[in-house]
């Protein structure tokens, strides 16, 4: 028995429906429905509160890297909260686990990226982001510059900076969003978006909208580019190869900064420690949350190169959260982080899991309801079509289709979530090829029962 599995399931839901607001949710819907409440996890596996055990595919929310039951953290955790629970970093004080935290991450952060700002989440380190490059740029002497451009289909976070700056539709439609002063430009969804283009013009030309952005804006009136080296919650959109190096072209052509929200990719999730790495690209700021702490404890924050950190320090940057570093936080990232050299897991990723989940997940191409099975590292995407040859979408609204899919993936004890029409994974990176083989096993099951369902309703028809 779980110290959370207190009473019977339908209770547990009862109390949910009638008191919790759940994030990004029809809360109406599943107050009826009644949510699947989970009461404990290990490695790669949750346990629900009926005694089903599922595969997390999710790693929670992009997050428990090392995967769960670390007993190490909790450890680490207990300590710190003894010792020091908790103090500010704001008026002239320090404490010992955030020195040292910021230390180890500018060690292990490529470049001159050497400082950091903590926060408590991605969304709340965007925000710091945006304030700073404005601040950076005033300090600058052109305060003109205050510009920040995005993508559509990107995410940066659900607080109203985040939400702004990324480019859910869905976000924008609701509460003001967005603030003024951030504009977007296209993806480099090359699947849905590519037409007859081969991928590499496809990438290059997505690339240079950032450039006809800034002659249409003004170089002068633009301070920032921020995307996520590969879109997650957008659906894991991995660009073409010749997208990046045309980005780093024209940011370093206009000298604007590049901001690389790696909230999903840092902390091995592509195999290096930051995506940039892997990618090649020369950022002025990395956001990080999620991985930081293998999600055991809430924590982010902006990793800032020597330029930009030492101009912010000129003067009061009048910015800041009260637990920004928390000491407890602080303490289980750096636990986390140890874990994660030390095992050498990120290498692992490298060279072995994630060539190995490529080939497996690449195998349900094959399907016929699969358009393209693609991975980096450990976060891959399937295209869900009614025809293969065309990449046609479905007749039915999109995300129709992929909730179905959702669906019977839940039923059969697997956690994958899907971005309309896409399916998409991201499990922990402690998953074993064992672990992997099962995952397939599963998710073409569920390909299989999905394409059954549509069949018997005749929705295997393509949009018009
Ligand atoms: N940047 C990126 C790239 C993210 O993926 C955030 C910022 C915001 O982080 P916080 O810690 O404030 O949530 C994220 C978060 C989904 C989903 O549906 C993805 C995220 C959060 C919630 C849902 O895939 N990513």
């Amino acid at each position: 028995m779980s110290l959370t599995n207190i009473a019977p399931t339908s209770e547990l839901q009862a109390l949910d429906a009638a008191h919790h607001m759940h994030p990004f949710t029809a809360n109406g819907a599943l107050a009826k429905k009644g949510a699947r409440i989970i009461v404990r996890a290990d490695g790669v596996r949750l346990t629900d509160s009926d005694g089903q055990e599922l595969i997390d595919g999710m790693a929670g929310l992009w997050c428990v890297n090392i995967g769960y039951g670390r007993t190490e953290l909790a450890e680490a955790a207990a300590r710190q909260m003894r010792e020091l629970p908790y103090y500010n970093t704001f008026f002239q004080t320090s404490h010992v686990p955030a020195l040292k935290l910021a230390a180890k991450l500018a060690e292990l952060a490529p470049g001159d990226l050497n400082h950091v700002f903590f926060a408590c989440s991605g969304s709340e380190a965007n925000d710091t982001n945006l304030r700073m490059v404005r601040q950076y740029w005033a300090l600058k002497g052109q305060p003109q510059r205050h510009i920040v451009i995005s993508r559509k289909n990107g995410y940066h976070g659900s607080t109203m900076g985040g939400g702004s700056l990324g480019g859910m539709s869905g976000m924008h439609a609701q509460g003001g969003l967005p603030i003024p002063g951030i504009v977007h430009i296209d993806q480099p969804h090359w699947y849905l978006e590519g037409g007859d283009m081969t991928p590499e013009a496809f990438g290059l030309a997505r690339a240079q909208q950032l450039e006809a952005k800034i002659l249409e804006l003004g170089p002068d009136n633009v301070a920032a580019f921020i995307a996520e080296p590969v879109q997650g919650a957008g659906g894991v959109i991995i660009p073409p190869e010749s997208y990046w190096p045309e980005i780093q072209r024209i940011v370093d052509k206009y000298g604007i900064l590049l901001i690389a929200d790696e909230v999903i990719t840092g902390f091995g999730r592509t195999g290096y420690w930051f995506a940039s790495e892997g990618y090649g690209i020369r950022p002025h700021i990395i956001t990080i949350a999620k991985g930081l702490s293998s999600g055991y404890q809430p924590i982010g924050g902006s990793i800032v190169c020597d330029e930009v950190a030492h101009t912010i320090a000129q003067d009061e940057f009048n910015h800041g959260y009260t637990y920004s570093g928390h000491p407890v936080a602080a303490a289980v990232a750096l636990e986390n982080l140890r874990i994660l050299e030390e095992e050498g897991i990120i290498t692992r990723v490298r060279h072995e899991t994630a060539p190995y989940l490529a080939q497996a997940w690449g195998s349900l191409a094959d399907h016929p309801l699969v358009g393209e099975a693609v991975s980096r590292g450990m976060m891959a995407s399937l295209a869900l079509t009614p025809d293969k040859a065309s990449r046609a979408r479905f007749a039915a609204d999109p995300g129709t289709v992929g909730y179905i899919c959702r669906e019977y993936s839940f039923g059969n004890n697997l956690v994958m979530r899907h971005v309309y029409d896409r399916m998409i994974i991201a499990p922990p990176l402690v998953i074993t090829r064992a672990d992997i083989d099962e995952l397939i096993a599963r998710a073409r099951k569920t390909l299989d029962q999905t394409y059954a369902h549509l069949q018997r309703e005749g929705m295997l028809k393509a949009a018009a």
